[in-house]
């Protein structure tokens, strides 16, 4: 095609690499047309997604898409993560070479976006001036226009994040090229789908899906993949999949700052949208910085450990998302947001949007209600009559603008330091609400070993956890031992070292199921016990899996929990832990080079545990 380069001339766009990039792309997926695309034709891109029928209106100010039926989720299986080294290859990272992968992606994009336009979406995963901007600018180059309007809500984009690179040529290229929806196979032996993040060319080529977790290249490929090889081989920084929240007590005028990691459905985006508990809301306020990515670094001048959330938005999943579970989450989508709902079920009449665990019931009235594939919900057979109105994995896409108690410092380029590092998974027992750990190592450890519970029940494995360290399983870049070993030198640099800690919000009652626990806002006290017991303002209890607290501890003001669930919560069950330990074992051992150190805390903790009984 021709006019690339006017194009880019027109909106100003003068990287001559990213010049090179777009023309090659553009010849090669064979777009009739290309478009530069910065925040500001937000409103102009949502005109024409809504005259062109690809978006919906959703009450003032909000819009609705729906993905292809077969196009609702990752798909962890047909992501691989591609270089030139075979030594990168780990466990979970999916690795294939690179000479392999590159050839086949570019045969499947060729003259795929044939007719389409290509959006160029310049874009800064950072706010501009962070000490890691270097690794933050991006241009993802699409052929759908509703991925180009996510971008907008999720990085910062704008031709002059990519124009005023020190580096003119450092910036991540991230092409996405939706393909034939209808006939690429999803799920079957034969998926023509790819999502490849060629991590030492950093490169991202992803084909044949437009639904978010995929098609958004600047958040998991560039903000995970990507930055986590790239935060390895420089030996810089982590890039987690971790919320980041504040707490400042204004009673001291003291500030803390938590990160952490849960693997999916734990709860991580309604603990990091988190409001203090009414009994505690005067003295105490919860501040949020972001719920799904942190990148750490340790700052040469003070020593201490610095935590930047390097998205711009939110990408929420709005299964029970209600008043109850997460209002900040709820208001952050209110009318005149400018949200994107996706896969929600959609009131063809009202506009109004709702999905699973929004209200106790459905709306009575189904007139013009369409479930998330698009059918009327008033035509369904008795048969279909139980199927949810919303996918399951329906999203709410909004700006951290647009959340209420966004941190005042949240665009501070600098970041904010880090107190404490915790790992939560669902566990129903043996995990109590809340264990600290001091060792730089047992703390890794623990990341390492975090987990949720799988759903084996039924096969007669109860308790066996589907392992996801760090909540990092689908994210891994390179190989597990390396990255134990990247921990332990980035965090073990930091002259302030953080506490850790593990926290569990689901233990529920071994004969009736209820949960021990109140959860929500709830969720503040232990970690303000933590913060306490970091300060030596609390002392615990040791026990073999770390420092728990002792009842008095908890600032329970206004809490309805019993004596007998406190207690279940706030104890080790020694025999379940050790039955644990045998699976992390074998856990571990699938990790080459894994650092000893971690092998060493595995053992202290298994022997305190022997020695306790
Ligand atoms: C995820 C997400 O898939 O954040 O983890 O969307
Ligand atoms: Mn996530």
């Amino acid at each position: 095609m021709t006019g690339v380069d006017a194009a880019l001339g027109r909106a100003g766009l003068t990287n001559g690499h990213v010049r090179e990039y777009v023309r090659y792309w553009a010849e090669l997926t064979g777009a009739a047309r290309v478009e530069v695309v910065s925040a500001s034709d937000d409103a102009r891109l949502i005109g024409e997604g809504l005259a062109d029928g690809e978006i919906l209106p959703a009450g003032e100010g909000r819009y609705y898409s729906r993905s292809y039926v077969k196009d609702t989720a990752r798909s962890e299986e047909r992501t691989v993560v591609a270089t030139s080294n075979p030594a990168d290859k780990g466990v979970y990272n999916n690795w294939r070479p690179a000479s392999e992968m590159r050839p086949l992606l570019e045969e499947r994009m060729l003259g795929a976006s044939a007719g389409k336009t290509m959006y160029v979406v310049p874009y800064l995963m950072a706010p501009a001036g962070s000490p890691l901007e270097r690794y933050a600018a991006g241009v993802q180059l699409t052929d759908c226009r509703t991925v180009a309007l996510h971008m907008i809500r999720m990085a910062r984009v704008g031709a002059h994040y990519i124009d005023s690179l020190a580096d003119q040529n450092s910036f991540v290229r991230a092409v996405h090229v939706t393909g034939d929806l209808g006939r690429l196979g999803q799920g079957t032996p034969g998926d023509q789908r790819y999502f490849v993040t060629v991590a030492d060319e950093r490169a991202i080529l992803h084909f044949g899906s437009s639904y978010g977790g995929n098609a958004l290249l600047g958040k998991i490929a560039h903000g995970l993949r990507q930055a986590a090889y790239d935060g390895w081989a420089s030996g810089e920084f982590l890039a987690e999949q971790f919320m980041l929240i504040g707490i400042t007590d204004q009673l001291t005028g003291k500030r803390y700052h938590i990160c952490g990691g849960f693997p999916s459905a734990s709860g991580k985006t309604n603990l990091a949208m988190m409001l203090a508990p009414a009994a505690l809301g005067g003295r105490y306020r919860v501040d949020f910085y972001g719920d799904d990515i942190a990148w750490l670094r340790v700052d040469p001048e003070d020593g201490r450990i610095y935590a930047i959330n390097p998205e711009f938005g939110v990408f929420g999943v709005a299964k029970d998302t209600n008043e109850v579970t997460n209002p900040t989450a709820l208001a952050s989508v209110a009318p005149g947001t400018g949200t994107l709902f996706t896969n929600v079920a959609y009131n063809v009449k009202t506009h109004e949007v709702w999905w699973e665990g929004r209200t106790k019931n459905p709306p009575a009235d189904l007139d013009g209600w369409l479930d998330w594939k698009g059918n009327p919900v008033a035509d369904r057979t008795a048969e279909q009559a139980g199927e949810p109105w919303a996918h399951p994995n329906s999203r709410f896409t909004t700006t951290l603008a647009n959340v209420p108690n966004l941190a005042p410092d949240s665009g501070d380029p600098t970041g904010v330091p880090i107190d404490a590092i915790i790992f939560g998974g669902r566990a129903r027992d043996r995990e109590p609400l809340i264990r600290a750990i001091t060792d730089l190592a047992e703390g890794v450890y623990d990341g390492l070993t975090l987990g949720a519970e799988a759903t084996f029940a039924a096969e007669g494995v109860e308790g066996l956890l589907r392992y996801d360290p760090m909540s990092m399983r689908p994210f891994m870049s390179y190989p597990e031992g390396a990255y134990a070993a990247h921990w332990l030198k980035v965090i073990g640099s930091a002259a302030s070292q953080p506490i850790f800690a593990h926290v569990n919000w689901f233990q529920r009652d071994r004969k009736d199921g209820h949960y021990l626990w109140p959860g929500y806002r709830d969720n503040l006290r232990p970690l303000l016990w933590l913060l306490r017991l970091k300060e030596g303002e609390a002392r615990g209890r040791q026990t073999p899996v770390g420092v728990i607290p002792a009842k008095d501890e908890l600032d329970l003001d206004g809490v309805t929990t019993t004596p007998e669930d406190l207690e279940t919560i706030l104890s080790i069950d020694t025999a379940r832990w050790k039955q644990e330990m045998k699976y992390r074992e074998q856990h571990l051992e699938q990790f080459t080079g894994l650092p000893e150190e971690i092998w060493q805390a595995h053992r202290r903790v298994a022997a305190a545990l022997d020695a306790a009984d």
